[in-house]
């Protein structure tokens, strides 16, 4: 079976995608195109180039926080981040997406307030639920920030789940994992977890098995990446005997960790260790713009690197219906892939 064309097809859902480093080059020259029309500077196309991580690059994951900044300069209007929203969910639901959990940091701009960010969002969510992609948003809380900030966006996220439960399902914690401490977030993620707020945290992205240890002791609803938990991988048996015992979710992000440097290559990623060992795994993009990839892409990857056959490879797909924030639509997203499954004799 010819994986370019089944990986497409296949009924997909993405966990773990951050908004802003979404933004194709087509969505971000669009954006482009909006600022020049209502007369507002923007910024140059060799600015845009920056923008993409590709696999021979120099950039770490330290240099890649640095590229967001290009991708907020184009999301700092209501209007830009709901179309950025908007065309970002197309795309995904073009590259056969069928759920999608987008995230997003609430970011102050001189043309909205932090509350006007998330609202724009979920507005450009509730205006796109006629498309057949379903999509709901986590509201994220970047480590960077002090803990004030951090437990402003946390009432934030409370208030907006209350008012757009059908759209704000869960919190998670991501921006450069060298800086901050989880400790300090844990009074603002418990208040939004209190509320029903669903918890995802980036987890062992870099080598600290004392900070992985006490996001597992958290019981998260689910974690990002997971690169440096197994000790092969910079962690330790005691990381490892935690998540596997604990059975947390990990949205896992070959090409991300790969072009990050996280990972030297496909072929020495940790997802090998977390299948074999029944770790429940979820292949996500995190930010298909800056690492020009796509959700089926991944799933391609994943089979050609760890051999798996077109069935196997579905049957992630299901098993990912698991582990979504909104618990309603399982029944449904389920149906659909296991038709899939059934047409095509996987
Ligand atoms: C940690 C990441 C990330 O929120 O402005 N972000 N955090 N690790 C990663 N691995 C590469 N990729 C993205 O999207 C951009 C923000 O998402 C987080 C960073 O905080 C980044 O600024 P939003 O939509």
């Amino acid at each position: 079976m010819d994986l370019n064309k089944l990986c497409p097809e296949i009924p997909k859902v993405e966990l773990h995608a951050h908004l802003n480093g979404s933004l194709s080059r087509a969505t971000m020259l669009q954006l482009k195109r909006y600022y020049a029309d209502v007369g507002i500077t923007d910024t140059s196309d060799a600015f845009l180039d920056e923008f993409q991580i590709g696999a021979g690059d120099t950039r770490n994951l330290s240099d890649c926080f640095q590229v967001f900044n290009i991708a907020h300069r184009l999301t700092r209007t209501p209007e830009a981040l709901a179309m950025a929203t908007t065309l970002t969910l197309k795309e995904f639901q073009e590259d056969g997406c069928c759920y999608i959990e987008l995230r997003s940091t609430p970011r102050e701009t001189p043309f909205m307030t932090c509350r006007q960010y998330i609202e724009t969002i979920a507005e450009a969510m509730r205006n796109n639920a006629h498309l057949p992609i379903k999509s709901r948003l986590i509201v994220s809380i970047n480590r960077t920030s002090s803990i004030k900030e951090a437990e402003s966006i946390a009432e934030l996220a409370i208030s907006f789940h209350k008012q757009y439960p059908d759209i704000i399902v869960g919190i998670e914690l991501s921006g450069d994992p060298n800086v901050g401490r989880f400790e300090d977030f844990i009074p603002a993620l418990t208040s939004a977890r209190f509320a029903g707020l669903k918890v995802t945290l980036h987890c062992g992205e870099v080598c600290n098995p004392q900070e992985v240890m006490e996001m597992i002791q958290f019981k998260p609803d689910r974690i990002g990446h997971g690169v440096c938990i197994h000790p092969d991988f910079g962690g330790t048996e005691e990381t490892w005997q935690a998540l596997c015992k604990s059975q947390i979710p990990v949205e896992i992000c070959l090409t991300s960790n790969i072009n990050t440097k996280s990972t030297p290559d496909y072929n020495s990623h940790h997802f090998k260790e977390f299948y074999k060992a029944n770790v429940p795994v979820i292949i996500c993009t995190d930010d298909k713009g800056v690492f020009s990839t796509s959700l089926s892409q991944e799933y391609r990857i994943c089979a050609d690197v760890f051999d798996l056959q077109p069935a196997q490879l579905a049957k992630l797909a299901l098993n990912a219906v698991d582990h979504i924030f909104a618990e309603e639509e399982r029944k449904a997203i389920k149906e659909k892939i296991l038709n899939f499954i059934n047409k095509n004799s996987l």
